[in-house]
């Protein structure tokens, strides 16, 4: 053991049994910023010029090996030394470098490894190239090296979904070639003493098997099927199929793919995605607040939505209790929720042991006083004001002050069920999206009473829940709904004005959505809908415009495909396009006296996107909203907005 050597003010070294272990102290995630790459590149100078160095030992400080590349010096001037240049050193060093993964190396972080010539991991590490969710390729090697390494389809798999492997995986691909049973650095120190004076196995100077050609075309046309017309993807497929050529080739036109990706538009979306996501659970207000402790959740009413929650509640570990009406309804309810477990077992999402916990920690009751332990209770009961008043104010008896009650209304007013309370500061509202186990978004809505301590208590279990929580302040539907239903309204004008609804889906489709809005409205059904419109419609002020075809269709039994007919017609089941629902739409415009017109796709595209940045504009200035980003991360997380686009905030610019 010697002193520490300062390679910069982020890479510093020790020389122990004589190999140079070489950590990387760079919070929060040890990026590769310029300070690391330049300290990395000394160290490397170093092992190789000291005769006493017979190995170099790689590792990160705290709990992540190498995040990845710098995200904040995209777009910035170039710093040297590159991370290419960097990796082209560790892997021609003359001595052997091995990478101690103490925790995710994701990204540079990954190509770092790949480049090293052996690497061992702690059992709790990650690998991952997750750089198309930034809409880039890796650009340090990824691309070559680790086909090299696993092969071509297993490479395709992991780049183009931009996952993360655990261990047992990365070690059955052969990503990494051993899980440390003892000490990390301990373990690679051994396995750089053994490989000292021996024939270092390089991986760019591996031979790729080239077998697997009608797997890898099968593969390569599902990824970009699914792309949604993303570049990064296909650049990826691309740049991995082709990977069986020479070394320097396949790093040039990798390197070149990366800069040109970088600097486009889908990458800044995807980038802003990305700090978006980070900053939305920073709440003005909450600074210093502590959440309420939780362990055990009531979830009232057990129908789809409530055991949606369930589910995500049991996988995160709380206790859940569940209430329906009736003994019957509350134990159809546990067979619905235990029936969902099964689903995650059959699928490998959940081992027996979890399988067994999760369903231990399940209860269900038909009576109030069972949830008299709850820290925290979920509504999603029947969205209607009576039912709810009336549930929470036997709730209010039944708990204790100081647990939360969220409910999950889509459309009600949370500040009317709350003031119906005893302790309507201990209410909010917690609006999950269906599937409720599956989806990632959650508005967590803060009342007009809401504590600062409940709504951080909101915010703390969606997090735990491994949602995306997004506050939201009280208005009709919300962030999320409202936009919508700003969106909806665009696209019935559109087809009053000339548009058909398959044009509006395909220009949809084209900017990016899973699913056009029609085609959407037609598997959803459209009498839920219909229904809430004509509760409004004495309401609503004859002045504004309105579109009528949708009621049209309602009146006609026209109730989407469940009915076999609604927006389209579906014969055999196949969505084709239905000249009735066209002589509809003709009829509608006539009945006003709108001339139609043809609309190119852009078009329809501009107005749709105006429609819900100007609905957006009016939540900022209503305080709905706290920023433009939670706008934009409601609508990519909840309602299919490609995230490759930014949200509607974001592309408006
Ligand atoms: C790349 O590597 C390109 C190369 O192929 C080619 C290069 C030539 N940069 O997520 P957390 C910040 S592309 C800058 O809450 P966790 C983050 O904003 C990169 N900042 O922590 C946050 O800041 P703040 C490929 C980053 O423990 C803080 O760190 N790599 C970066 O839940 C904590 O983050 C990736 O895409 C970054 N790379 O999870 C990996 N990463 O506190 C992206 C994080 O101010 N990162 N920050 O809000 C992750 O997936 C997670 O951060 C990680 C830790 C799993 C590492």
């Amino acid at each position: 053991m010697n002193d520490a050597i300062e390679f910069s003010s982020t890479v510093s070294a020790m020389t122990r049994s004589g190999i140079l272990v070489v950590t990387i102290d760079n919070a929060p995630v040890n990026a590769t910023s310029a300070d690391v790459r330049s300290g990395l590149e000394k160290a490397l100078v170093h092992a190789e010029a000291t005769a006493d160095v017979a190995g170099v030992v790689i590792t990160g400080a705290g709990k992540t090996f190498i995040g990845g590349a710098d995200i904040r010096e995209f777009g910035k001037p170039a710093i040297e030394p590159t991370l290419p240049a960097v990796i082209e050193k560790i892997e021609k060093l003359s001595k052997p470098v091995i990478a101690a993964l103490n925790g995710a190396a994701l990204g540079g972080g990954l190509e770092v490894a790949l480049a090293c010539h052996y690497r061992v991991a702690s059992s709790t590490a990650q690998v991952g190239l997750p750089e198309v969710k930034l809409g880039i390729v890796p650009g340090a090697g990824g691309t070559q090296r680790l086909p090299r390494l696993i092969g071509i389809p297993a490479a395709l798999d992991l780049i183009t979904s931009g996952r993360s492997a655990k261990t047992d995986e990365a070690l059955s691909l052969g990503i990494i070639d051993e899980i440390a049973k003892a000490d990390l650095v301990e373990t690679a120190i051994s396995a750089a003493q053994k490989l000292s004076g021996k024939q270092l196995r390089r991986t760019g100077e591996l031979s790729i098997a080239t077998k697997e050609a009608a797997e890898i075309e099968r593969a390569a046309a599902r990824i970009l099927g699914r792309a949604r017309g993303q570049k990064a993807p296909a650049e990826a497929v691309r740049l991995i199929t082709s990977s069986n050529r020479p070394l320097a080739e396949g790093l040039a036109d990798e390197r070149a793919t990366f800069l040109t990706l970088r600097d486009s538009r889908e990458a800044a979306a995807l980038r802003y995605v990305f700090f978006a996501e980070r900053e939305s659970s920073r709440v003005e207000g909450l600074e210093g607040i502590e959440p309420r402790p939780v362990k055990t959740i009531g979830i009232c009413g057990l129908g789809l939505m409530g055991s949606g929650i369930a589910v995500a509640a049991l996988a995160a570990g709380y206790m859940v209790i569940g209430l329906d009406q009736t003994a019957e309804a509350a134990e159809k309810g546990r067979e619905r929720i235990v029936g969902l477990l099964e689903r995650n077992l059959a699928s490998g999402r959940l081992d027996q042991n979890g399988f067994e916990a999760q369903k231990a920690r399940l209860s269900v009751t038909a009576s109030d006083a069972d949830l008299a332990s709850c820290d925290l209770v979920i509504d999603a009961v029947f969205d209607d004001l009576d039912v709810k008043i009336d549930l929470f104010r036997r709730l209010d008896k039944v708990i204790r002050p100081d647990a939360v009650l969220a409910t999950n209304t889509s459309y009600l007013n949370p500040d009317e069920i709350a003031a119906a309370t005893a302790y309507p500061e201990r209410v909010l509202g917690m609006h999950f999206f269906s599937p409720a186990h599956v989806m990632r978004l959650l508005e967590v809505v803060r009342c007009a009473r809401t504590a600062p301590d409940v709504v951080a208590t909101g915010l703390a279990v969606a997090k735990k829940l491994r949602k995306l929580p997004v506050v939201a302040g009280v208005t009709e539907g919300f962030i999320g709904n409202r936009i919508f239903s700003a969106y909806r309204r665009e696209a019935e004008f559109l087809l009053e004005d000339g548009a058909l609804p398959h044009e509006i889906d395909a220009a949809l489709e084209d900017y990016g959505f899973p699913m056009g809005l029609f085609a959407v409205y037609d598997m959803a059904g459209l009498e839920i809908a219909w229904a809430r419109r004509k509760r409004q419609a004495a309401a609503r002020d004859p002045a504004t415009r309105y579109v009528g075809i949708a009621d049209t269709l309602c009146e006609m039994g026209r109730f989407g495909q469940k009915a076999g007919r609604g927006w389209y017609a579906y014969p055999d089941g196949k969505r084709t396009i239905d000249p009735d629902v066209t002589a509809i739409i003709e009829a509608a415009r006539a009945q006003k006296g709108i001339t139609p017109r043809a609309f190119p796709k852009s078009e329809i595209q501009e107005r749709m996107l105006k429609a819900m940045a100007a609905e957006g504009e009016g939540l900022l200035a209503e305080g709905i909203a706290a920023r433009p980003s939670d706008i934009d991360l409601v609508m990519i997380n909840g309602y299919g907005f490609p995230a490759h686009r930014g949200g509607p905030m974001f592309a408006r610019n």
